[in-house]
């Protein structure tokens, strides 16, 4: 072998190798995240990745989903040109055409549908993806339609709504001043890979964890105390928690007396939840509620884990998390040191502690219309805090025409197998006049489309993100789009130009976006484009403690709403609670099955095709308990048929000691075996129409393989 050969072989990146290393950032998984990637680019292609090491966020680490960049990208199934269906819908029979032919097409389809049912027929939809929503956003409202909704509606936001509806504003943990961290329902180290260091620096420095979870998980080795709850029973559990608090007279009366409002109701609530009924509702033993009890009240400053879905993805899961947060009252642990801090998004979902002007952005050109959002009037805490639609509501009014008629629907990055009852959706797509899908990938969803554009990566496109260290990026592409594929910013703009053209801030495109947001900063796209890595942005500042309380909550009544007024407007229940007939889980079925539970190799629907990804869990496999499979008979590959009300499938199974006996786990987004085919279309919560996707009764029999 040449010297050459053995530098190429090594991928040393230098003049003789022609391989060069160049900054972007991994966007598979939550914003939270999006840590810095070096690429190793050779040829225009590239041959491997790295964390960025000079990244101020993630410092070079990367999780198991992020190293697989490379395969990613080059996914075997990505899309290669605009395509035209020349099949049935759902067949997945395409002819290539051109991208003026798509737009021309596009704008045509839409035009027409406008004309004929008025711009809210038109529904717009974005997929998990994020960085082009306020593009999005602005075209949807600009067309004229006032049908933008994501999947928000059901990831994240139900948490933020609880949040609003008690605090007024969200908050995260001071770790650092803490001495007791409430782990509940959480995850980190498959979720949110980069938090787990800080759980070590954390538990170094003597800081105590509590877990509360229904799987043994790696977190749940870091704890102190693991209280192992049947899921969907969070709400049960934190009003009987506090009950402890209070018989004991652990709770800060003076924060609560000076603080919050609604404590006398708040505190008839908790008192419906004695040990002995905690214990049979939640299956955890008496002693360990008292003694997480006294670690939340009694172990110094506690703060809590904000929580992404699980707690919330039930048919209680808004009131479960509302009972959550009300222990932060009961402690005095909101707006203090070591407690939650508030903090706002500054920018796509993420708070860098400056201001932007994203909001202004995104809702400059919304008009009025004789129309509400699909799915308004129906839960009321979405109706108090979104103004979104309520994507769950999608399929219903597509199919009913009620109380409009839906004719066509923008998809970008759309999942179908992201929703309850997905037959039903495939229904709605078929009656659809038109439906556009944008994607990276050939997926079940674009196979309804009528027409398909290929979307780049985040290798192949600039992208702005910000962090929580006050650091802004403005990445650069390093590499061209594949095949014929272009930004999806850049096919937002196209479409501007053609249905939208009266707006010209948006028709000129992505960065004069963003640099309308930025312009209270220091900074510009063109000053963050001059650097290779994230930039401090001068104006960002950490959290001050203690403003909220002295100057008063951004609610209704200035206070910690223990019950809140807003939702008792509403007609909603106004004090955290948990009736347990109208949530139980289980029907008459025999297990509790939870989907989508976070695993290291898999992200939603993404990552299924990524073959070294896939190696690590071949096939889909439902994790059951060691004693359920041994009633059965079943060992680990073994065929059951799962059976609930929404229909049925068979999945080999995997027996495991990580999850409590009668619960059934499967992962979501399989097409041979998709989970979301087990959820009813209004297995919802009812305050905010998020799918409880973590809670339904499940029949569970061998079947063949
Ligand atoms: N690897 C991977 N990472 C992801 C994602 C992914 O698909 N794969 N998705 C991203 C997205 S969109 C989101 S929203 C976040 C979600 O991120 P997280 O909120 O962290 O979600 P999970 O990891 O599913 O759940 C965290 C923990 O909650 C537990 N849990 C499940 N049900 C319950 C319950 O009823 N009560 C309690 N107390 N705990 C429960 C789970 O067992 C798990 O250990 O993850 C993000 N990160
Ligand atoms: N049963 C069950 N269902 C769930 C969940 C669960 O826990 N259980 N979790 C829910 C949650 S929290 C969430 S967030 C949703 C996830 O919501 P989904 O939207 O289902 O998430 P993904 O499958 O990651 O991505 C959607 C699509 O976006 C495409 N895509 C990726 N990058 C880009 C891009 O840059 N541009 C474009 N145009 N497309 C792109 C992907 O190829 C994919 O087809 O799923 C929800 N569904
Ligand atoms: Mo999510």
């Amino acid at each position: 072998m040449t010297e050459l050969e053995k530098l190429r072989r090594a991928k040393i990146p230098c003049p003789e190798t022609g391989i060069t290393v160049k900054h972007t950032l991994c966007d598979i998984c939550t914003p939270e995240n999006h840590c810095g990637v070096d690429a190793y680019v050779l040829d225009g292609k590239v041959i491997k990745v790295e964390g960025t090491k000079e990244h101020p966020h993630n410092h070079g680490l990367l999780c198991t989903k992020g190293a697989a960049n490379r395969e990613y990208i080059y996914r075997a199934d990505r899309l290669k040109t605009p395509m035209r269906r020349v099949g049935r819908r759902g067949e997945g029979r395409f002819e290539p055409i051109t991208w003026e032919e798509a737009y021309d097409e596009i704008t045509a389809r839409l035009t027409k549908i406008k004309e004929s049912d008025g711009p809210d027929a038109v529904a717009v939809f974005s997929g998990y993806t994020k960085w082009y929503r306020g593009l999005l956003k602005r075209f949807a409202y600009s067309f004229g339609t006032i049908n933008y909704g994501t999947e928000s509606s059901v990831c994240f936001d139900a948490t933020m709504m609880a949040w609003l509806a008690t605090t007024g504003s969200f908050a995260v943990p001071d770790m650092a001043h803490a001495a007791t961290y409430i782990g509940w329902g959480y995850g980190p180290h498959y979720s949110s890979h980069l938090a787990v260091g800080e759980m070590q620096e954390f538990k170094a420095r003597g800081g105590k964890l509590l877990i509360v979870d229904p799987k043994i998980t790696p977190a749940v080795k870091m704890a102190d105390l693991h209280l192992q709850l049947k899921p969907g029973t969070d709400g049960a559990l934190a009003l009987g928690i506090a009950r402890v608090i209070f018989e004991n007279g652990w709770q800060d009366q003076d924060y609560l007396d000076r603080f919050t409002v609604g404590q006398e109701a708040y505190r008839r609530e908790c008192d419906k939840f004695n040990l002995g009924t905690v214990e049979q509702i939640t299956g955890v033993p008496r002693d360990k509620v008292v003694a997480a009890a006294e670690m939340i009240a009694k172990g110094g400053p506690a703060c809590m884990h904000q929580s992404a879905s699980p707690i919330t993805q039930h048919r209680n899961g808004y009131q479960n998390y509302r009972a959550i947060l009300a222990l932060l009252a009961v402690t005095g642990n909101y707006d203090r040191p070591g407690g939650n801090l508030p903090i706002v998004h500054s920018y796509n979902y993420q708070a860098a502690g400056f201001q932007t002007r994203e909001r202004e952005y995104t809702g400059a050109t919304r008009l009025q219309s004789i129309h509400t959002p699909i799915g308004a009037g129906r839960f009321p805490a979405w109706d108090l805090f979104q103004d979104e639609f309520q994507a769950v509501e999608l399929s219903q009014q597509i199919l009913e025409e009620k109380p409009y008629p839906i004719k066509a629907l923008l998809g970008f990055g759309m999942n179908l197998l992201m929703f309850p009852d997905t037959a039903k959706l495939c229904r709605a797509l078929e009656k659809l006049d038109f439906f556009l899908d944008v994607d990276l990938f050939s997926t079940p969803c674009t196979r309804y489309a009528d027409i398909v554009l290929p979307a780049c990566t985040s290798f192949e496109r600039g992208e702005m993100r910000v962090y929580p260290s006050g650091h802004a990026f403005f990445t650069k592409p390093v590499i061209d789009p594949l095949y014929d594929s272009r930004s999806d910013t850049d096919i937002i703009t196209d479409l501007a130009k053609r249905l939208a053209p009266q707006d010209e801030l948006l028709c000129r495109g992505y960065e004069a976006a963003v640099d309308y947001m930025f312009q209270d900063l220091s900074v510009s796209v063109d000053s963050l484009k001059a650097s290779e890595f994230p930039v401090l942005v001068p104006e960002a500042a950490p959290p001050q403690v203690g403003l909220t309380l002295a100057n008063g909550f951004p609610t209704p009544s200035g206070k910690f709403e223990l019950e809140s007024s807003l939702l008792a407007q509403k007609g909603a229940p106004a004090v955290p609670s948990y009736p347990e007939e109208l949530y139980h889980p289980q029907g008459n079925r025999k297990y509790i099955l939870s989907t989508g539970v976070r695993l290291p190799n898999t992200l939603h629907s993404r990552l299924h095709n990524v073959p070294v990804l896939r190696s690590l869990r071949p096939e889909p496999m439902a994790d059951i308990s060691m004693e359920d499979a041994a009633r059965l008979g079943l060992s680990r590959g073994d065929s059951v048929r799962l059976t609930t009300d929404g229909g049925s499938l068979c999945v080999k199974v995997n027996p495991t000691s990580a999850v409590l006996e009668g619960t059934i786990h499967l992962f979501h987004g399989y097409e041979e075996a998709n989970a979301n085919a087990l959820i009813p279309a209004d297995w919802l919560d009812p305050c905010t129409g998020f799918p409880a996707y973590k809670s339904i009764g499940c029949d569970m029999e061998p079947c063949a393989g």
